[in-house]
């Protein structure tokens, strides 16, 4: 065979095929459009000249022929496809000593082989075609599954009458509020004529954020009570994943719809009508988005408002448990939110009780060694606690700081800590947990004492001033905070 005979020009190409059976064959088929870029290298004299007439630049050389490289064009990329292991790893390093700067993909036969390839380092990319093939069909089967799933759930809710009960978990938070929104905005669009939806919580819609979105957004959510709870024909439970856990509903409750990202913690799993619980996703609002855009339902800016900030609250902004399809959910929900409605969520204006508790957490603070204190007395919106630490952390000389105060149930502290060498949520349990709920995070900790006996008494400021000092000397005798002067600021 005369090399000369081929057409390809001196100079540059892009990618040199080394071996070309059946796996080179698909990828000159996906490289078809830069056909002109390629140069083949094979073995077999039949196939080389199949494909000079189907236009592919092609050569017959053997690898292991000592003048491979003679007068070859400068390539990038060199992929290397035969199906003898042995002779693909011995290619890898001629290619890389004679093209140092080439990208290197070779094919392998097996996995053992692959983990060779792995710690010899020279290739690029290993190509271990079964494995591709596995994950490709596991990714594609699976995100048939989920499109089949979306509209299983709104060929269901089109068919129904009556009312249709959305309950959130137990304290919603931002994804199970905006979860429950875009459900009932689903539900509108598979059913706008027979079926009416209801919006409902238990407990309380805590912390300020959650309060302002549920303002903002004008979600109208219900307080649920065994009353309301009968007058629905319908259930669904969003970012919870069975009733009575985390909701009031009674274990044996026939629910209907289940959607959440939680793994059902007893480890059975409650099938209801309709069951989807992807415990790989950060949030039950990232479900939600993928429903509306599979099914094509236009997401109204408020609903998309909600879903966007449920998503980056359960992520903690995209830092926590995220995953890539929660980042593309939230890229496709991106331009179709309000980013002045979102902002003002995310910034809420602080209500007066608030205010008035960090007023007080800063006339009251002393400082004793780094440690701060503030006794802001009787409180109604334990949430404002909280904040007050945060802020209060911020004060020079401060690297702990402890706000408490009393409720008519229970003692309440709230400590933020920036000292790396004390894990406070540990120290909290010690402290306090044998006399209440305690514990937390090694920069944060809370603890909630209740008062039981003295429940009644009136003075509940007095009854703080009484019992505190005890209290407080369970968690300075653990930290070694000797009594004594208080610093001055
Ligand atoms: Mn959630």
């Amino acid at each position: 065979m005369n090399e000369s005979a081929t057409h390809v020009q001196k100079g540059e190409i892009k990618y040199l095929i080394l071996g070309c059976g059946n796996l080179g064959y698909h990828i000159i088929q996906e490289l078809f459009p830069e056909i002109s870029k390629i140069l083949v290298i094979d073995n077999n004299e039949d196939r080389v000249k199949e494909l000079r007439d189907q236009k592919v630049n092609a050569m017959v050389r053997e690898l292991d022929d000592p003048g491979l490289f003679t007068n070859l064009p400068s390539f990038s990329i060199a992929f290397i496809l035969t199906g003898n292991n042995d002779l693909n790893r011995a290619t890898v390093s001629k290619v890389r000593a004679q093209s140092p700067k080439s990208l290197i993909v070779v094919r392998t036969k097996d996995p053992i082989n692959s983990s060779e390839l792995e710690k010899d380092g020279t290739a690029d990319l290993i190509l271990y075609p079964q494995k591709v093939a596995a994950q490709t069909a596991v990714h594609q089967i699976n995100k048939i599954y989920a499109t089949r799933q979306s509209q299983k759930l709104f060929d269901m809710i089109s068919k129904w009458h009556g009312t249709f009960g959305i309950i959130a978990h137990n304290n919603p938070d931002p994804d199970a509020i905006s979860s429950a929104l875009a459900l009932s905005s689903i539900a509108h669009e598979a059913n706008p004529e027979k079926l009416k939806c209801r919006l409902f919580y238990s407990g309380n819609i805590g912390h300020q954020e959650n309060r302002t979105l549920v303002n903002l957004l004008e979600v109208k959510l219900e307080k649920l009570t065994p009353e309301n709870i009968h007058e629905c024909d319908y259930i669904a439970l969003v970012d919870s994943p069975a009733p009575g856990l985390n909701n009031p509903l009674s274990p044996n409750t026939h629910v209907h719809i289940i959607i959440d990202h939680h793994e059902n913690p007893t480890g059975t799993e409650f099938r209801a009508e309709f069951t989807d619980i992807r415990p790989g996703l950060g949030a039950t609002a990232s479900i939600f988005t993928q429903y509306m855009k599979e099914l094509d339902i236009s997401v109204e800016k408020k609903v998309a408002t909600g879903l966007l900030y449920g998503i980056r609250s359960d992520t903690k902004d995209f830092k926590r448990n995220v995953t890539p399809d929660d980042l593309y959910n939230a890229a496709f929900l991106l331009p179709l939110t309000d980013l002045e409605l979102l902002d003002e969520i995310m910034s809420p204006s602080v209500s007066q009780e608030t205010l008035d508790v960090l007023g007080e957490a800063i006339r009251q603070k002393k400082i004793r060694s780094g440690y701060l204190f503030s006794n802001v007395g009787y409180i109604r919106d334990r949430d404002s606690l909280p904040q007050a630490a945060d802020i209060l952390i911020n004060l020079e000389g401060v690297n702990t700081a402890i706000v408490y105060g009393i409720t008519d149930q229970s003692i309440i502290m709230s400590v933020r800590n920036r000292d790396v060498r004390l894990h406070i949520g540990n120290v909290f349990q010690e402290a306090f947990g044998d006399i209440g709920d305690a514990g937390g995070h090694p920069n944060m900790a809370a603890a909630t004492i209740p008062l039981s006996y003295f429940k009644l008494v009136r003075g509940k400021e007095e009854l703080l001033g009484l019992i505190i000092e005890p209290l407080l000397r369970r968690f300075t005798d653990i930290i070694g905070l000797e009594e004594g002067e208080t610093d001055e600021i």
